[in-house]
């Protein structure tokens, strides 16, 4: 059983931190409405979802995937680049606790979860604004002990790593080579983004789908061509905080069951 935990939209999210777009006034409704439809969709796709309560102290914390890498052996929760997301963590730890082993990254380090790319056994890890080479370094500590390595990847222009490139299907990654150098990627595939669609990169791969946002029509017909089974889904008032498909979930094996 895959489980995916997600969290409502806080009341407050009209201060949620923005990097690379302009400030706009948000929908909170709408915002809701796709969040659901999000949820709704990864249901479909086989996952349990369990929706944490809104935090109203802490405007970004729908994006949970920022909060904790889990892979099957244990669960790091990160220490978020951007001060005003710290306290997101605490509750996603007691979620988490329940189902890995924890472990922390700690001060001079920070890691944002959208940051972190795995690909079996390597973790890529973006050093971003958001991410630095101290939290990589802890990661590494960590991680090596279950089998993984982890991968420094530079990237320019965008919030985090997964802005960039993320898994498409089972061999391929969807990038915007604009961002981030395919150099680091061994084994994989590459569907680049529509040249005018460089916010595209990013899409959710689960359970043999990849949901997609309708905001990129060109790179959704690539995608198509490509063979991969698309699910398309409006996340564009999500897209207004700066968030995309993988960052509102964490999403998991139920390795107790
Ligand atoms: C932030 O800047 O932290 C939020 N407004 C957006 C976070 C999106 N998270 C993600 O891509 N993993």
């Amino acid at each position: 059983m895959r489980i995916a935990i997600t969290r409502d939209v806080s009341p407050a999210i009209a201060h949620c931190e923005l990097t690379h777009i302009k400030r706009e006034p948000i929908n909170i409704k709408t915002m809701r409405a796709q969040h659901r439809s999000y949820e709704e969709c990864l249901k479909d796709i086989g996952c349990k979802v369990i929706r944490l309560p809104a935090e109203l102290e802490f405007p970004d914390s729908m994006f949970v995937e920022d909060t904790a890498i889990v892979l099957d052996e244990i669960a790091v929760i990160t220490r978020p680049g951007a001060a005003s997301r710290r306290g997101e963590t605490s509750s996603i730890a007691t979620a988490l606790s329940s189902y890995r082993k924890l472990f922390h990254i700690e001060a001079p380090g920070t890691i944002d979860g959208g940051d972190v790319l795995r690909i079996g056994k390597t973790l890529y890890i973006g050093m971003s604004g958001r991410s630095n080479p101290e939290g990589s370094a802890q990661m590494q500590r960590v991680v090596s002990l279950f089998g993984y390595q982890v991968v420094n990847v530079e990237v320019t222009g965008c919030l985090h790593l997964k802005s960039a490139i993320t898994q498409a299907s089972k061999d391929s990654v969807l990038i915007n080579p604009a961002w981030v150098d395919g150099k680091y990627f061994k084994d994989v595939r590459f569907v680049e983004v529509d040249i005018s669609e460089p916010e595209g990169a990013n899409g959710l791969f689960e359970n043999g789908s990849l949901l997609y946002s309708s905001s990129f029509p060109k790179t959704r017909k690539k995608l198509i061509a490509e063979g991969m089974s698309l699910r398309t889904l409006d996340v564009s008032e999500i897209a207004k905080a700066e968030g995309a498909l993988t960052c509102c979930s964490l999403i998991f094996n139920d390795i107790r069951s």
